[in-house]
C-alpha cells in the first residue's frame, strides 16, 4: 500500500499494475485508446500521459505506482498534448462519421468530443484503401484504423491466432493479416475479438439487419427468431437498465412488436444439445473410443481444431450447435404443408457472437439442401434494430416465448458462460433435482472465470477427468498437453471467448470487470429462478423425441463430419 497526490488529492493504491489504474480507481476517466487490462502493455497512444512534479511527463499505463508520486492528469501541458494527439490521429483518419458503422461508439470520435475538436489543421496524406469484406462475419476498414494494435494484441494474445500484424514502417504503417492477404484466406476463426477491441470502425460487425426487415416485410414470409442465452443480458443497459439483469421477456415483447412472427430461446435448442451430448458422450465413454469428447456448439472453436489439430477431428462431438439443431428442427417443422399455410420460414437467429454468421454457411448446416438458419443478428445489431424501430424497450411488459418450442431450462441458459455446458450435462447425470444436488453439481469445478479448469468426477463409479476452456490461446495449451500425453482428459468443453458467450464478439463492446462479471451473475440467476433446471425434465423436449424428431435425431440433430 501506498499513497500518491493526483491533481492535488491525496489517493491510496494497492495492487494496482500501473498508474494508470490508480488514476482511473481515483474516479477520473483518463482517456486511452492502446490500453487495455486484459492485455499486454504497449503505451503507443500516448493519451493517458501525465505530468509529474517536476515537469516530466509519461505514459501512465507503463509506469509503476510508486509512494510519495505528485502528478497532474489535466495540466495546460497536458491537455493541450491530448488533444494535439487526437487531431493527428484524425488527420490521417477517415472522417465519414455520420454513416460510419461505429458511430455513437467509436473511442476517437468520442474523445474528439470531449476535447472539443471542431475542425482538424492537418491534410490526410494516406491513400485510400479498399475494404477487406471477403470475411462472413467481419468488415475489415484500413481507412479507419489508427495503429493502436489492439485488434494485433487480442488476436494473439487471446487467441494465439496472431492473424494481424503490423506492416511496413512510418507513415505507410499498416496492420493487416500477412501478405495483405483477405481475412478469409487467413487462420481467422471469426471470433470478432478483433472487434471488440478495436476502439475506431477499422474492424467491424458484418451486418444483416437489412435483410431481416426485408423479410418482416414480406407477407409471404413467417419470420422465427432464436434468443441466444447470452443476448438476454447484454441488452439492458443500453437502454438503462440494470447492467447483467436478464430482459429475456422484454426481447420477446419488442421482437413481437417489431413484426416477428413467432419468438424462441434457444436455451430450449441447449437442451437438446445436452439430450444429445450427453449421450453420445457416455457411449464413448463405455467404448473407450474418440476420447477426450470435445464439445462442438463454438463455431470458432471448430474452425480452430479443424484448422490446428486436423488429427482430432473425429473427437469433436458430432452434435449440431444448439442453433445448428434449433434452426433445423423449425424448418422441419414449417415443412408440413398443413402447419406452413404456403407462407415461407425465415429464421433469424440472434447471437451474441460473429463466429455463428460463419456457422450457419457451412455446409454442415444445410438440411434437405436448405439452409437452416437464414440469418444471424449479433447482440449489437439487434439493439440498432431496436432503437431504429423507436419501440421504448425500457418500458416494455414483459412477455413469454411461443409455441410450440417456447421453453429452455435453467441448464439451457447457464449454456452462455464458460463452464455452463458441463455443469448442464453433470445436470443430466445427475438422478435427482432437488436444490442440493443442483447446488453440488455447481460444485464440481465448472464455474468460475479461469481460462483453464480442470477437476474429476464420479458417475456411475468411473471417474471422469473434465477440462473446461475458454479462450484459444487457452484451448492451444490444453490441446499441446493432450497431444504429447501429459493430460488424459474424457470431455473438454471450449468456448473460443474468454468467459464464454457472454464476452462474444458481436456483444456490446467495452466491457469492464463490472460488466463481465453481471454478465455471468445475470445467467446464474435467470437459471436459479426457473423451476426446470435439469434439460431431460423439459416436458417440450420429451415430447419432441416422441414426434417431430422420431426417425429424424442424426438428420436434424448431428452432423455427418466437419
Ligand atoms: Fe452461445 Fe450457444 S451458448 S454458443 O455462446 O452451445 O453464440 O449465448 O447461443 O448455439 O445455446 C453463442 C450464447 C449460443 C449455441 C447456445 C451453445
Ligand atoms: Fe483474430 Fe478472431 Fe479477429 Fe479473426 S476474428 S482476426 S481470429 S481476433
Amino acid at each position: 500500500m501506498g499513497f500518491m497526490t493526483i491533481d492535488g488529492r491525496k489517493v491510496e493504491f494497492t495492487d494496482e499494475k500501473n498508474v494508470l489504474s490508480v488514476i482511473r480507481n481515483a474516479g477520473i476517466d483518463l482517456p486511452t485508446l492502446c490500453y487495455h487490462s486484459e492485455l499486454s502493455v504497449f503505451g503507443a497512444c500516448r493519451l493517458c500521459t501525465v505530468e509529474d512534479d517536476r515537469g516530466r511527463t509519461f505514459a501512465s499505463c507503463s509506469e509503476e505506482p510508486r509512494d510519495g508520486m505528485v502528478i497532474y492528469t489535466n495540466s495546460g501541458k497536458i491537455k493541450k498534448y491530448r488533444k494535439m494527439i487526437v487531431e493527428l490521429l484524425l488527420s490521417a483518419h477517415c472522417r465519414d462519421c455520420t454513416t460510419c458503422v461505429k458511430s455513437g461508439e467509436c473511442v476517437l470520435q468520442d474523445l474528439a468530443h470531449r476535447m472539443n475538436i471542431t475542425s482538424v489543421r492537418f491534410q490526410n496524406t494516406r491513400e485510400e484503401r479498399p475494404l477487406d469484406t471477403s470475411s462472413p462475419a467481419l468488415v475489415r476498414d484500413p481507412n479507419k484504423c489508427i495503429l493502436c494494435g489492439d485488434c494485433v494484441r487480442a488476436c494473439s494474445e487471446l487467441q494465439g491466432l496472431g492473424v494481424l500484424g503490423f506492416a511496413h514502417r512510418g507513415t505507410d504503417a499498416m496492420v493487416m493479416p500477412a501478405f495483405d492477404k483477405p481475412l478469409s484466406a487467413t487462420d481467422c476463426v471469426s471470433c470478432g475479438q478483433c472487434r471488440v477491441f478495436c476502439p475506431t470502425g477499422a474492424i467491424s460487425i458484418k451486418t444483416h439487419m437489412d435483410e431481416v426487415w426485408d423479410a418482416i416485410a414480406d407477407p409471404n414470409t413467417r419470420v422465427v427468431a432464436q434468443v441466444a442465452p447470452a443476448v438476454r443480458v447484454a441488452v439492458g443497459d443500453a437502454f438503462g437498465l440494470t447492467k447483467g439483469h436478464s430482459v429475456m421477456g422484454k426481447l420477446v415483447a419488442v421482437l413481437h412488436r417489431m413484426g416477428f412472427d413467432e419468438v424462441y430461446d434457444t436455451a430450449f435448442a441447449a437442451d437438446l444439445t445436452i439430450m444429445e451430448e450427453s449421450k453420445e458422450f457416455l457411449d464413448r465413454v463405455e467404448k473407450g473410443e474418440k476420447l477426450p469428447l470435445f464439445t462442438s456448439c463454438c463455431p470458432a472453436w471448430v474452425k480452430y481444431l479443424c484448422d490446428q489439430y486436423p488429427e482430432y477431428k473425429d473427437n469433436l462431438s458430432t452434435c449440431r450447435s444448439p442453433q445448428g439443431m434449433f434452426s433445423a428442427v423449425m424448418k422441419e417443422y414449417y415443412r408440413d404443408p398443413e402447419k406452413n399455410q404456403g407462407k415461407k420460414t425465415f429464421v433469424v437467429s440472434i447471437m451474441p457472437c460473429t463466429a455463428k454468421k460463419m456457422e450457419i454457411l457451412r455446409p454442415n448446416s444445410f438440411t434437405k439442401g436448405e439452409q437452416d438458419t437464414d440469418v444471424v443478428i449479433t447482440t449489437t445489431e439487434l439493439i440498432r434494430m431496436i432503437r431504429n424501430s423507436g419501440i421504448e424497450f425500457s418500458t416494455l411488459a414483459t412477455e413469454a416465448c411461443d409455441m410450440p418450442f417456447g421453453f429452455g431450462s435453467g441448464a439451457g441458459v447457464i449454456f452462455g458462460v464458460t463452464g455452463g455446458v458441463t455443469e448442464a450435462m453433470l445436470r443430466r447425470f445427475a438422478d435427482r433435482h432437488d436444490k442440493a444436488t443442483m447446488d453440488s453439481v455447481a460444485e464440481a469445478g465448472a464455474r468460475g472465470e479461469a481460462g483453464i479448469k480442470e477437476f474429476t468426477v464420479t458417475y456411475k463409479g468411473t471417474p471422469l477427468n473434465v477440462c473446461v476452456v475458454s479462450g484459444l490461446a487457452n484451448a492451444h495449451t490444453v490441446m499441446e498437453n493432450i497431444k504429447r500425453g501429459k493430460k488424459q482428459y474424457h470431455i473438454v468443453e471450449v468456448m473460443a471467448c474468454r468467459r464464454g458467450c457472454i464476452m462474444g464478439g458481436g456483444q456490446p463492446p467495452r466491457a469492464g470487470n463490472r460488466t463481465k462479471t453481471a454478465r455471468t451473475e445475470g445467467l446464474y440467476q435467470a437459471d436459479s429462478v426457473t423451476s426446470i433446471r435439469k434439460a431431460d425434465e423439459n416436458p417440450l423436449i420429451v415430447s419432441l423425441y416422441d414426434g417431430l424428431l422420431k426417425g429424424k435425431v442424426h438428420e436434424l440433430l448431428h452432423v455427418d463430419e466437419y
